[in-house]
């Protein structure tokens, strides 16, 4: 945009600013032909409306004063402490203070890029990473430094000392990734958190989809293991993928300096997040509501990837490859070097069929452009199989 030729100037940084792939491909998918393997939009089948509309109501009724009243910015207490509790299942002792809730954990990628990033600053992210954060963290213009990732994700040995020297931070995403759906093996864990303890790198684990596990077995966060290896960790959850993304409700885990200064920014951000919202889902999740609710969820995502992958396995040429998820909403294809996700989406979207094509999410200027995001969350079965069958076509016909 030539911005001289309009009567106001916009920052630099905003100037730079691209939209998200993922919400301009949204605006396409609201068409109701559209078969849509793009967003992780969660199947509303999972949402618990009745549950939610009973607990907006209970809290209406016996605590409305304080729900429609200003609260503070670290969050409603009871509902820290919650997240603190729940922290154990994934091999973490926090305490309720170390937790602040965000308006999603999109917000607190945001909050981070204005705590950590300076212009030039070194980030050290994955390659491909989630692009929603690539967007967050572009705005403060870091320097990105991807680490080398294979089949089984990130590559911790691709931490040298050379690619860890003065990274304000490394973001990772060890469970089901955006965008490969792969997951961290324990050694890589270890290792991993091991490399940032002795570099004094702080690590931005952010991991919405761990509780979306429906095959293999479950292993513990970073959080806690890089507690006990002396890494500083900062975890991003959410509710967005366990109950609803509409609720914009999650939190972040951190030592107290780190919560005392992102205080400080979310005050200046948003002064709370929403008090009537906190206090619905922790009314909604106190009692254990997830242990029931959880397994609905995870029985419809696995037989749904069990659709997708059936799918692929019958109309993908032999030339393309693609992850096996053990949970989460996606599935990462690497298709023929000549094919570029972009130009494919163009051809599968004039057939009805979108996907996220995967350049967006390598941050730097190497994309690898003959990839794709599947999400096999939110479409039917029928929906699924003949999408994937459009695709295989298109892909054999490039
Ligand atoms: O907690 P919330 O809803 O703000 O989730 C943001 C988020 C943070 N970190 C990772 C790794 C994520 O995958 C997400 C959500 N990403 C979805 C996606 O499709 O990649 C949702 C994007 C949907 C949209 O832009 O409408």
């Amino acid at each position: 945009m030539d911005s001289y030729t309009l009567p106001y100037t916009f920052s630099q940084r905003a100037q730079q600013l691209t939209s998200s792939t993922i919400r301009e491909i949204l605006k396409v998918t609201e068409r109701p032909e559209i078969i849509s393997f793009a967003g992780g939009l969660p199947a509303p089948k999972g949402f618990p409306i009745d549950v939610m509309q009973a607990a907006f109501n209970r809290v209406l009724e016996t605590k409305g004063e304080t729900a429609l009243q200003y609260g503070p910015t670290e969050g409603y207490a009871p509902l820290r402490a919650w997240v603190a509790e729940d922290l154990k299942r994934v091999g973490a002792d926090v305490s309720p203070d170390e937790v602040l809730i965000v308006s999603g954990s999109q917000q607190a990628l945001d909050m981070l890029g204005k705590l950590f990033i300076d212009p030039g600053s070194k980030v050290l992210v994955e390659a491909p990473s989630y692009l929603g954060a690539l967007q967050s963290f572009s705005l403060f213009e870091p320097e990105y430094v991807a680490v080398p990732t294979d089949d089984g994700g990130l590559v911790p040995e691709g931490l040298t000392d050379e690619r860890t020297a003065g990274a304000r931070f490394i973001y990772v995403l060890p469970n089901f990734q955006n965008p490969t759906g792969l997951t961290l093996d324990l050694a890589r864990r270890k290792a991993l958190v091991e490399r940032c303890a002795a570099a004094q790198v702080p690590i931005v684990e952010d991991d919405p989809y761990g509780d979306l596990r429906y095959a293999g077995e479950a292993l513990p966060g970073l959080l806690g293991l890089g507690r006990a290896a002396g890494a500083t960790v900062i975890r991003l959850g959410t509710f967005s993928k366990v109950l609803a993304p509409g609720l914009r409700l999650g939190y972040i885990v951190a030592p107290k300096p780190i919560i005392a200064k992102l205080v400080q920014i979310k005050q200046a951000t948003d002064l709370h997040t929403a008090s009537l919202t906190q206090m619905a889902v922790y009314e909604t999740v106190k009692d254990g509501f997830l242990t029931t609710h959880m397994p609905m969820v995870r029985d419809l995502y696995k037989e749904q990837c069990g659709y997708m992958l059936e799918a692929m396995d019958e109309h993908f040429p032999t030339t393309v490859s693609w992850t096996r998820p053990e949970g989460g909403m996606f599935i990462w294809v690497t298709l023929p070097e000549h094919i570029d996700g972009s130009k494919l989406l163009a051809r599968a979207i004039e057939q009805n069929v979108a996907f996220v094509p995967g350049a967006p999410f390598f941050a730097g200027s190497h994309p690898q452009t003959n990839t794709m995001r599947l999400s096999f969350v939110t479409v039917s079965e029928a929906r699924i199989r003949e999408g994937i069958a459009i695709l295989g076509k298109l892909i054999k016909e490039s």
